[in-house]
Parts: C-alpha cells; sequence; structure tokens
C-alpha cells in the first residue's frame, strides 16, 4: 500500500511510489494490536498535508477539548503543551482561555502556518530532549494533549519517559486516539495505514500507563473520527478514578476484544465490505452514471487502494485542503481538486472518503442532493444515502 497522505504530483505521476506491506498484528499478551511494519516518521510527517483546521467539524471539537482540558487544571495560567499540534486547532482556543501553550509539530508546513497565526509552537518531534528543554525554558507542564498522534508514535516508552520529565507532580496526560471497538464493530477497515502504528483499546493502554507508574483515571467514549476515546492518566494516585474506567473495562470484557475470533469476525467482514463497494460503484457506472469522491482523506487512500479504486470510476475527489488540491491520490492517482467541482461537475454520485463527517457533507451539498445527486456511504457497507 502506498503512504496514506504521499499526495502525487501530476507530473510525477509516471514515476516510482514509495509502497509498504500493511499487515495488522495483535499482542497476545497486551492485547495491543499494531503493525508489522514501521515507516520512518520523517519519511511520513516532516511535510504533512493534512491540516486540522480544513475540517470545520473537527474545530468545533477542538473547541470542545480546550474546555474540557480546563476542569483538570489547578491555575488558571497552567502551561499545557500538545504533541502533533498540527496548524494549532487546539492551541488557539486554549490561549484564548489565557493558559500557557506550546505546540510540538513535526510537519515543517503545519508548524509554520501555527507559528504564523501566533501560535507557539516547536517544529520538532517529541521526546525526552524536547521535554527537558521545554522544562528547562518554561518549567513543567500542567497538561501534556496528543490526540490522534499516540497511535502514530512507535516508541511509546519514550513518550512515558517524556511525560516523567515534563509533567508536574499532578499533571495530567490527555490522549484522543481512534477506539479499536469503533474500528471493528464498524468495520473501519480504511482507518487502517502505515501512520496508525498502533489500534489502543482501553486494556493495552492501562498496561502501558502502568509502566510508567501513572494510571487511566478517566475514559470517555468519542464520536470524532469514527469512533476515539479520550483517556486521562495520571501519576498513581494524583487524581480519583472515575467510574467511567472500571466501566469501560467491564464494556471491553463484553465485546471481547481479547478473543482472536473477535478478529476473524472483522477479516470476514472487510471482505464483505469491499465486495458491496465494487460492486455498487461498478453498477453504477455500467448504467452509465458519472462517479466522484468527496475528502482526500487518508483512509480514504486505504479504501481506494485497497479496492482496486482509480480514475476509471472515480472522475475526481473534492477537498477544501488547499495543501491537496492539484495532486494525485497516492497509488489510485485521482485528480484532488476544490469542492467548487461537486456543483459545476454535478457527478451522478460522490463517495465519501471522509464519511466521519457525512451529516456536515451532505448538509453542505444540499443543493447538490436536491437536484438528485447522491452521495455513497462506504462503511460498514456500501450504501447510496437519500435515495427512495
Ligand atoms: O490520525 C489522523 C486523522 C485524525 O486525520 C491522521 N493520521 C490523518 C487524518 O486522517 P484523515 O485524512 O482520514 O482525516 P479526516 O479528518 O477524515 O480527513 C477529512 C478530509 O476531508 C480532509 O482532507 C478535509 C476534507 N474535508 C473537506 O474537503 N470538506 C472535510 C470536511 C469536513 C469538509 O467539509
Amino acid at each position: 500500500m502506498p503512504l496514506a497522505n504521499a499526495l502525487v504530483r501530476p507530473n510525477e505521476a509516471s514515476g516510482p511510489e514509495l509502497t509498504f506491506p500493511l499487515d495488522v498484528l495483535r499482542c497476545v499478551s497486551c492485547g495491543l494490536v499494531q503493525l508489522g511494519q514501521v515507516v520512518r516518521p520523517d519519511v511520513m510527517f516532516r511535510s504533512y498535508p493534512y491540516s486540522s483546521s480544513a475540517s470545520a467539524p473537527l474545530v468545533a471539537h477542538f473547541d470542545g477539548l480546550a474546555h474540557d482540558i480546563r476542569r483538570w487544571l489547578s491555575t488558571p495560567d497552567a502551561l499545557v503543551v500538545e504533541i502533533g499540534s498540527n496548524d494549532g486547532v487546539l492551541l488557539r482556543p486554549l490561549q484564548q482561555s489565557g493558559l500557557r501553550v506550546l505546540g510540538i509539530e513535526p510537519a515543517d508546513n503545519l508548524a509554520s502556518a501555527a507559528k504564523s497565526s501566533g501560535l507557539d509552537t516547536w517544529n520538532e518531534f517529541f521526546g525526552t530532549d524536547v521535554a527537558q528543554r521545554i522544562v528547562l525554558d518554561r518549567g513543567q507542564a500542567s497538561a501534556v494533549v496528543g490526540t490522534n498522534v499516540l497511535a502514530h508514535i512507535d516508541d511509546l516508552r519514550a513518550v512515558l519517559e517524556s511525560l516523567e520529565i515534563l509533567l508536574e507532580p499532578r499533571g495530567v496526560f490527555v490522549v484522543e486516539v481512534p477506539y479499536l471497538n469503533d474500528l471493528i464493530e464498524r468495520v473501519e477497515y480504511d482507518t487502517i495505514y502505515h501512520e496508525h502504528l498502533s489500534y489502543f483499546s482501553l486494556a493495552p493502554l492501562e498496561t502501558l500507563f502502568g509502566l510508567a507508574g501513572m494510571e487511566v483515571v478517566d475514559v470517555q467514549h468519542l464520536p470524532v473520527h469514527g469512533g476515539s476515546l479520550r483517556v486521562v492518566a495520571s501519576r498513581h494516585g494524583a487524581h480519583a478514578q472515575r467510574p467511567s474506567v472500571e466501566a469501560f473495562r467491564g464494556f471491553e470484557q463484553l465485546k471481547r476484544l481479547q478473543d482472536a475470533r473477535t478478529f476473524q469476525r472483522f477479516a470476514d467482514d472487510v471482505q464483505r465490505s469491499r465486495h458491496e463497494l465494487v460492486g455498487l460503484l461498478s453498477t453504477s457506472r455500467q448504467s452509465g452514471a458519472r462517479i466522484a469522491a468527496h475528502g482526500a482523506s487518508a483512509k480514504g487512500a486505504t479504501l481506494l487502494n485497497y479496492c482496486g479504486i482509480g480514475p476509471s470510476t472515480i472522475e475526481f475527489i473534492a477537498d477544501t485542503t488547499r495543501f491537496k488540491q492539484g495532486l494525485l491520490s497516492p497509488g489510485s492517482h485521482i485528480p484532488i481538486v476544490p469542492e467548487s467541482a461537486i456543483l459545476e461537475q454535478r457527478p451522478d454520485y460522490t463517495l465519501l472518503l471522509a464519511w466521519n463527517y457525512a451529516e456536515d457533507i451532505v448538509a453542505k451539498f444540499d443543493s447538490y442532493v436536491r437536484s438528485g445527486g447522491r452521495f455513497i456511504h462506504p462503511i460498514p457497507f456500501a450504501r447510496v444515502l437519500g435515495s427512495a
């Protein structure tokens, strides 16, 4: 499979394209579901086309997270450090609420975007050396936040060592990760790609934090990104453990996330999902329908390449992210164009490659639907939205 965000310049489309095996494994002792291959982080993240602020629903999500973080802080000007701060989408509301903030962002393009909007950002990968420099420069942090970044980091023990340095005694680590149970139950196989090294559930996270004398003190299930966990961890005894933790332990037992048969059923569901999507698209094409897609997402790259869908089926992918427009999707080489193309070209069908925002996107293109256009939702199994 190609790298999910390695968009291709049209003039390089005939050249070589990096591809890697994509195998998902499960540790039989701690239950951590993880990739069998690690692609170098500098290859994937030094220049990164994914801008969180491009998705309006995400901006609203991070405003909510900024509000929630405050209840774990004891002083109004506490220091909050965000790992993988992207374009500053969370740093902004945190700073506006009076907190001291610092973003750690390895992507050159995103770090400069954040800095140019006045958000203090270091263009680095997080690690123990950065943690030490932060403490020397600003003191220890009351909170360290990581949304959709912990799953991207190979050396999880180094994260724990860095937290030990960076967090003040009652400091909290607030982390959001895609939730394994949602991935399995909703057949969200397209969220599997090389950026996501780990596919977390609560049990392995508790084991991980336990290695560093930390514990999970709160767990929330969120709808964002197809279903995520928001986990708060701190040093043992620093905060009372909320009832949500015990409740989630029971939930995961019920869902049999440690049972191999759960994963065999998932594998069967993935084959069915691919079969039904390819069937729907080819039937539509055979009847002369024109098909486009919306959302040049990372998950879209997995879906298109795994299902063998290319430009002969999908004419273009409309996306609001300026870093992505004018480029081709990884592997499948479908042109990425501004969202206006949907109303201008009026394809009969538009495949939702960012289905996690389906409600917002369908509402956004209400006139397209009213004039007969139809969205196809591929996950868990392909269906035409709004059809009679
Ligand atoms: O972990 C990760 C997740 C959180 O974000 C990263 N490794 C990569 C990325 O995954 P993704 O690209 O699948 O995320 P999204 O947020 O589902 O991507 C949405 C895409 O759709 C973006 O390119 C923006 C675009 N979009 C749009 O064009 N118009 C999104 C919305 C809501 C819209 O209205």
